[in-house]
Order: C-alpha cells, then sequence, then structure tokens
C-alpha cells in the first residue's frame, strides 16, 4: 500500500519539513517545528533518517549550555524512534560573512572562518554518526566578474575540500564527501554549475576518491538539463554518493517541489535508475512545502514524496516485466555479437577488419526504431492503464 519503512532509506533534511514558507517577496506562513519534533513526525510516516546543516541544529551564536542541551534532546529523540543521521552538512549561505562566498571568498578571513565553520559542523556530524558530508557552495560565486577570482576561487575551492578531507582522516571520521551542484541562485552565477562540472572538478583534488556528487532534481532541471542524464554520467564514474529528490519546472526560480510534483516522466526515470544501478545511499528529500501549506500541508508533502517514489519503484518493476515493452526494446536495440567483439577493443585486426567491412549505410537510415511506441506504452503504464 506504498506505505514507506525505514528499509527503504528515506531521509529529509531539518530544513525542509522544518521551513516556514518564508521567500524573497513573503514572510512565513507558518511557524516551523523544533528537531525534536521533525523527528517523531518522520519516524512516524516510516522515514529512515534526517540529515542537518550545523545551524538548522545549534542556532548561531548559541552558548555551550544551549548547544548541550540541543544536542542531547534530539539525540533521545533519535534513540527513542531509531532514526539514523547518514548526512551533515554546513550552513555557508545564510550569514552575511558569507555573503561573496565561504570558501571562494575574496576576504583570506572568510576563508579562514569556512573552514573553523566547516570543521566544527563535520564534529557535529560524526557526533550522530554521519558518514557522508555535503557541501553545496550556495554562495560560492559571483554577480561581478571584474572581481578577477574566477581562476583563484577555483584554487581557493580546491585547497578547502583538500584540507577538509585531510581534516576528516586525521579525526578518524573518515566521511565520505558529496559536492552539489547548482547553476545559480542565490549567486548569480554559482561555481561548478553542474554535475558535469562538480566531476571534472574532483578529479583535481588530492584524494579524488573520497569525493562523489549529490545532484539534485531541481537543481539540473533549472539549468535546462536532464537529471536521469546527470545521475546516469554520476553512476558511471561511481561518483553517485547521495542525492537530492524533488521537483522543478525548468527555467524557474528553485522552487523544491514535492518529489514528482511536477515532471513525473523523469522522476520515473530517475527512480529507475536508482533502483537498476543498485544505489544503495538515502533517499534524500531536499524540498518543501508549498507556502500555501500549514503544519498538516507540510507532513502531507512529506508522505507524498514518499509515496510517488514507492509507486515509481512499483512502475519501474512493472515496465521491466511488461512484455511489450521488453519486446519495443529488443527491436531498439540491435545486437550484433560479431560486430561488438571487432568493436569493444582496439587491436590493429579489429581496426582492419572494421575498414574493410561493407555496411549498408542507407538501410541503417531508413530503419524505423519505434521509440513513439515505446513511448507511448511508457506514458500509459505511468497513466495506470497498463
Ligand atoms: C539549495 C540546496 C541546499 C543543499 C544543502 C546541502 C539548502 O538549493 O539544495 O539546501 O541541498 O545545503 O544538502
Ligand atoms: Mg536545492
Ligand atoms: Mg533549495
Ligand atoms: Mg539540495
Amino acid at each position: 500500500d506504498y506505505t514507506p519503512t525505514p528499509a527503504d532509506k528515506f531521509t529529509f533534511g531539518l530544513w525542509t519539513v522544518g521551513q516556514t514558507g518564508r521567500d524573497p517577496f513573503g514572510e512565513a506562513t507558518r511557524p516551523g517545528f523544533s528537531a525534536p519534533h521533525i523527528v517523531r513526525k518522520l519516524a512516524e510516516l516510516g522515514a529512515y533518517g534526517v540529515d542537518f546543516h550545523d545551524n538548522d541544529l545549534i542556532p548561531l551564536g548559541a552558548s555551550a549550555a544551549q548547544r548541550d542541551q540541543i544536542v542531547r534532546d534530539f539525540r533521545a529523540a533519535l534513540d527513542d524512534t531509531g532514526l539514523v543521521v547518514p548526512m551533515a552538512t554546513t550552513n555557508l549561505f545564510t550569514d552575511p560573512a558569507f555573503k561573496d562566498g565561504a570558501f571562494t571568498s575574496a576576504d583570506a578571513r572568510v576563508r579562514a572562518y569556512a573552514l573553523q565553520k566547516t570543521m566544527y559542523a563535520m564534529d557535529l556530524g560524526a557526533e550522530f554518526g554521519a558518514q557522508t558530508y555535503v557541501f553545496w557552495g550556495g554562495r560560492e560565486g559571483t554577480e561581478v566578474d571584474g572581481g578577477g577570482k574566477l581562476l583563484d576561487a577555483l584554487a581557493w575551492f580546491r585547497d578547502s575540500l583538500n584540507f577538509l578531507a585531510q581534516y576528516s582522516q586525521d579525526q578518524g571520521y573518515n566521511y565520505r564527501f558529496a559536492l552539489e551542484p547548482k547553476p545559480n541562485e542565490p549567486r548569480g552565477d554559482i561555481f561548478l554549475p553542474t554535475v558535469g562540472s562538480a566531476l571534472g572538478f574532483i578529479a583535481t583534488l588530492e584524494q579524488p576518491e573520497l569525493f562523489g556528487v549529490n545532484p539534485e532534481f531541481a537543481h539540473e532541471t533549472m539549468a535546462g538539463l536532464s537529471f536521469p542524464h546527470a545521475i546516469a554520467q554520476a553512476i558511471d564514474a561511481g561518483k553517485l554518493f547521495h542525492i537530492d529528490l524533488n521537483d522543478q519546472k525548468m527555467g524557474r526560480f528553485d522552487q523544491d517541489l514535492r518529489f514528482g510534483a511536477e515532471n513525473l516522466k523523469a522522476a520515473f526515470f530517475t527512480v529507475k535508475l536508482l533502483e537498476d544501478s543498485g544505489y544503495a545511499g538515502p533517499r534524500h528529500f531536499d524540498a518543501h512545502a508549498l507556502r500555501t501549506e500549514d503544519a498538516e500541508g507540510v507532513w502531507a508533502f512529506a508522505r507524498g514524496c514518499m509515496r510517488t517514489y514507492l509507486i515509481l519503484k512499483d512502475k519501474v518493476a512493472q515496465w521491466s516485466e511488461d512484455a511489450e515493452i521488453r519486446a519495443a526494446l529488443e527491436a531498439y536495440r540491435v545486437q550484433d555479437a560479431e560486430l561488438e567483439a571487432l568493436s569493444r577493443t582496439y587491436s590493429s585486426t579489429n581496426a582492419q577488419a572494421l575498414k574493410n567491412r561493407a555496411f549498408d549505410r542507407v538501410a541503417l537510415g531508413q530503419r524505423g526504431l519505434g521509440l513513439e511506441h515505446l513511448d507511448q506504452l511508457t506514458a500509459e503504464l505511468l497513466l495506470g492503464v497498463r
């Protein structure tokens, strides 16, 4: 009946269901919840875990005594419910200190403070057992390229990530790090704007094996890109360390819609890639309820994200077993054992055999692929009439 259980590995950030409806043009429309309440409520709904930015849990400027109390209350809620904290991250975007970037600020003092803040946040995450550490560089970017920091910023970013990876090992935290790309918002241009950019950058780090990506559905979609294509590349590179599921209209402001709210077919192929590839990490929802909603609407939103995932997972299984779909796939994907053997790896004999081969170019171009039929079958399956 599509009721989630912890085995489904659904997680939410404290900032997601805790979002109060504030946007750049309007005040909060609901009060938000305490962290322990979120934990208890998510557990009741069948979630697996919860994540946080340092300041979602411990407000900036909290005293040591306040911190201890908050940590105690949060831990009690986790212990009572069995919810886990698989991922943690740093808020390097809200404080005005970070208005021109954190690791890529042109001010060396801000860069050093960003490192300090992140080390404390990594300590906090480790205290709750987090194994994945996310870097979303929300303020790492520019509006004014005249500042001349485009190349410096990449070097500063790299130095910071190298530094923090060593800190993690030195402390015995052994985090796996996940870079979360986003093209823009809140900056005019954010550095490392897409999954592909992040993957390219990771290869330049001192310990690239410790770094992967945390792709977000909305972020690739804002850039006009395909989320399934982005995560396929991450999976292929062995770099899908975490994922932010939500939804988004293409080309718009960052909407963080309920998973499946807008692009059901892309959501379906997202679930298909995750399930077929054996992705074992959390299915993390980085989204929030519409500003129109009250507390009840927030939990309807959270339940909806998980339910839609499970329904789509069911559809994925149905799709893979559907005889007509399988036949359409088989017709589409032409196999040729001899040519595949010749093409797979280079040798001078393979090269010569391919050069000597006669191909019927015209016939290859004339073959109809049956993709209209296949796509309609997919649509009908998703519409529930298959
Ligand atoms: C913004 C985001 C972020 C990141 C978070 C790290 C506030 O569009 O997606 O959410 O996901 O900082 O997980
Ligand atoms: Mg986002
Ligand atoms: Mg967002
Ligand atoms: Mg995100």
